[in-house]
């Protein structure tokens, strides 16, 4: 990876909801009500405040559509904003999960971009309650944050959470990858069998 690509871009393992960043990217569901997982820590932890945006928001667009994402304040959490942003269920990868999942990054980024956020911590997206696999979620969001940040000066630091040694590994594997590798499962030409 370019040197000074590398430096813009951490793993550090816990819980996002303690990150003293800019902001911390939330795996929302499309209501944008809070749920589970890393959603629910996050609105305990930032109070009343985001949910009140959260409404907000829903007020004026009707919620969030998979792929897209919205930002709020971080209400009492250290990191001073909320990026929610809702992954795609994973329903065998043939259903569009693999571009869905791109876009959240994609789009959390653009956000983060134009408020002038230098640093953005990122979960998991998708890969608890939506059943995304770790390994290549993980390179797909080290694939679209290497591009974001080439092409862009905010933010100047991203930030993988892992939550678990698990997934620790898994994004400090794909960050030694090359950049756009993606680990083939799905789409491939198969070799064609042997007959006779
Ligand atoms: N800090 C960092 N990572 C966490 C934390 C935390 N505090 N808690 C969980 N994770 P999930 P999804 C990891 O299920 O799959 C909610 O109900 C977790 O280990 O939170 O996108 C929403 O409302 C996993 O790797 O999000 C939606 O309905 C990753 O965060 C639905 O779940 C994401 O797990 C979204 O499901």
């Amino acid at each position: 990876m370019d040197s000074s690509l590398a430096n813009r871009i951490e793993i550090t393992q816990g819980d996002i909801t303690k990150q003293k960043v800019d902001a911390i990217v939330n795996a929302a569901n499309s209501s944008l009500l809070g749920g589970g997982g890393v959603d629910g820590a996050i609105h305990r932890a930032g109070g009343s405040a985001i949910l009140d945006e959260c409404r907000a928001i829903r007020a004026r667009q009707g919620g969030c559509k998979t792929g897209e994402a919205v930002i709020t304040t971080g209400g009492r959490l250290p990191a001073t904003h909320v990026i929610h942003t809702v992954g795609p269920v994973w329903n065998g990868g043939q259903k569009g999960e693999s571009a869905l999942l791109a876009a959240c990054y994609r789009n959390s980024l653009r956000l983060a971009t134009g408020h002038q956020l230098a640093s953005v911590a990122f979960p998991g997206i998708s890969t608890g309650i939506y059943g995304y696999p770790k390994q290549e979620a993980a390179a797909i969001a080290v694939r679209e944050v290497r591009q974001w940040l080439a092409a862009h000066d905010f933010p100047r630091t991203v930030v993988f959470v892992a939550f678990d040694e698990e997934n620790r590994r898994l994004y400090e594997q794909a960050l030694t990858l090359p950049a756009l590798f993606i680990w083939p499962r799905v789409g491939l030409a198969r070799p064609a069998p042997c007959v006779g």
